[in-house]
């Protein structure tokens, strides 16, 4: 029965009223969705809604995608994990046409540096630009190719389709993890899983991963020792393992136990393997336990007994990336590693208290220290930490955060002075703070520089943290140094003596030249959203792994470990 004026659809309502209703309803929906827009990145609703659409763009972002035809589960889950493209919306591209084309010459130094390891080393770990041929050395255990391993990531997000593609070639069919050679776990860890993890997470080609995986397998047998602390060397054959002949009392490194965190979890991650979190969680452990001298943590440490074996402590050489690790740990567990991020503050607290040094003429810097007795030098690799320091200020407890931003630039600001200080404009390896010297090499034996990326690595973060113009000019400086005296006619070498104007060449271009110090450099002339800091963290080898964030969407976990489950 039906009542009159009352439609029989049961709604109560007419046709012409029905369509006014829907039409409000639309307008209402549209309304909604497109103050989505409005709304800044970090609000979880726009995350969640506007989810596949960062991604789409990041996928046409990169016109390298051909190659990430992986449609696997996983790779999408974790791309959808993702706040944002990691391409940004133009690879980066900066508007200010300075800033470009300067962008753009980095881009040429990296194909100039690439095509002549292609032309003259193909295959061998490093090119000799001075000879012209290839270099193997025995850092690696036998394994080849250091240098496409190390530029895959560099060469895919400067768009160098071709090289990328040949890199991923070699990779498929001559990378050859079967090697038997005595290996450095610490040095194999950051290039070569680290440098396939990168590779696999930017474009989702399963070979990366597997490859990852498979080496990740074989660096395991280093961990049997009576505390899980790993020895430094190790045959990937064999699987034995010992500790360098130099290291006091056949103790392991701490800027070599201690810079494994980041690759591990995320060969668990993509193994669906506990294995890799527990070795690493099990050296933490260990570290947060045992008793540390002033809250200091010495660089040598027994693997039989799990105590400190002498008392020396530097942010440079022997201890630097543990440190880095820390707080990379926080910040890669999307902030939940509350250890990591403990053990972090506390480190730097003991390191302000004892290490961190004002010169007479004002320069801050980071002093060594030997069983209570300062020694007042500071290598080339402990500027790194202005970058460290920065990426952790924020995380630091209020009071204490503009502080850590401000020594983060202060260090770096030491550090540029020590390439200002030299007659070629780039830094010595170590540069003193005593017998009248301020941010300058002393001695002869410390006065060359390797191509090393540190400096510019603290410029970098700087950048993104400050946007203060003078880190990339600093940048600028360093790629006309650079230039000037490290371009040869078939590479880029490291120079002997940084106080020469007549240079003299060590016929090397190092991995990490390709790796690192590019990419910071291509970086700091880069818009913020390429390889975004929300959602990624380089490794000590410059290699972008991504932050494992806990939740994406509502019932959706990020963390790819639970997909396996
Ligand atoms: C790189 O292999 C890594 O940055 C490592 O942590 C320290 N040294 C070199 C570059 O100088």
């Amino acid at each position: 029965m039906s009542l009159p004026g009352v439609s029989a659809s049961g709604m109560g309502l007419r046709l012409s009223q029905k369509f006014v209703f829907l039409l409000f309803l639309s307008g209402l929906v549209t309304l909604c969705f497109g103050a989505l827009f409005f709304l800044p990145d970090s609000v979880r609703l726009k995350r969640i809604f506007l989810v596949s659409r960062a991604e789409s763009a990041s996928d046409k972002g990169t016109s390298l995608d051909h190659g990430a035809n992986s449609d696997t589960v996983t790779y999408k889950k974790f791309r959808r994990c993702l706040l944002k493209p990691p391409l940004g919306r133009d690879n980066g591209k900066p508007s200010d046409p300075k800033t470009d084309e300067r962008r753009e010459k980095v881009k040429e130094m990296m194909k100039f540096a690439w095509d002549n390891y292609k032309h003259y080393a193909w295959g061998k770990n490093e090119l000799r630009p001075l000879t012209r041929n290839g270099h193997i050395g025995n850092m690696f255990g036998g394994l080849r190719g250091a240098s496409i391993i190390d530029s895959l990531d560099t060469l895919y997000i400067m768009g160098l389709k071709e090289e990328y593609n040949d890199a991923k070639e070699w990779v498929q069919t001559s990378l050859d993890l079967n090697s038997n050679g005595e290996a450095s776990l610490f040095e194999v860890n950051i290039r070569y899983v680290g440098g396939l993890l990168s590779a696999y997470y930017l474009t989702g080609e399963e070979l990366f991963k597997n490859k990852a995986v498979e080496l990740g397998e074989k660096l395991l047998p280093a961990f049997n020792t009576p505390t899980g602390i790993p020895r430094g060397v190790i045959n990937l054959g064999s699987g034995t393992s010992w500790s360098w002949g130099w290291a006091s009392a056949g103790s392991s490194i701490l800027a070599e136990f201690g810079t494994l965190h980041l690759e591990f979890v995320h060969l668990t991650q993509l193994s669906g393997s506990p294995i890799y979190t527990e070795k690493v969680m099990n050296i933490r452990k260990l570290l947060n336990k045992i008793e540390k001298p002033h809250g200091l943590y010495p660089n040598f440490l027994s693997p039989v007994s799990g105590n400190w074996v002498q008392h020396h402590v530097s942010i440079g050489g022997l201890g630097d990336s543990f440190y880095e690790y820390l707080i990379k740990s926080y910040l890669m567990s999307d902030k939940t590693d509350d250890d990591a991020k403990k053990m972090y503050y506390g480190a730097l607290e003991a390191i302000e208290a004892n290490l961190v040094q004002k010169s007479p003429g004002g320069l801050t810097y980071l002093a060594e220290w030997r069983g209570g007795i300062l020694d007042h030098k500071m290598g080339h690799l402990a500027c790194f930490s202005g970058g460290m320091i920065g990426i952790g200020a924020d995380d630091g407890a209020p009071d204490k955060r503009q502080h850590y931003l401000d020594l983060a630039a202060e260090i770096t600001h030491t550090c540029h002075e020590s390439y200002t200080r030299t007659a070629t404009k780039l830094g010595p390896e170590a540069f003193r703070f005593d017998g009248g010297a301020e941010a300058t090499a002393t001695r002869l034996s410390d006065r060359y520089y390797i191509l090393r990326p540190e400096v510019i690595e603290s410029y970098m973060y700087m950048w993104r943290l400050t946007h203060d113009p003078k880190y990339r000019e600093w940048g600028w400086e360093a790629v006309e140094a650079l230039e000037e005296h490290c371009r040869v006619e078939s590479g880029f070498s490291g120079i002997r003596d940084v106080y020469t104007m007549t240079v003299s060449h060590d016929n090397m271009q190092q991995s990490f030249f390709l790796s690192e110090t590019l990419k910071y450099l291509y970086l700091l002339f880069s818009d913020d959203d390429l390889l975004p800091l929300e959602d990624w963290v380089f490794n000590t080898e410059a290699h972008p792994l991504p932050v494992i964030h806990k939740h994406r969407k509502p019932l959706e976990f990020c963390s790819l470990i639970l997909l396996f489950c």
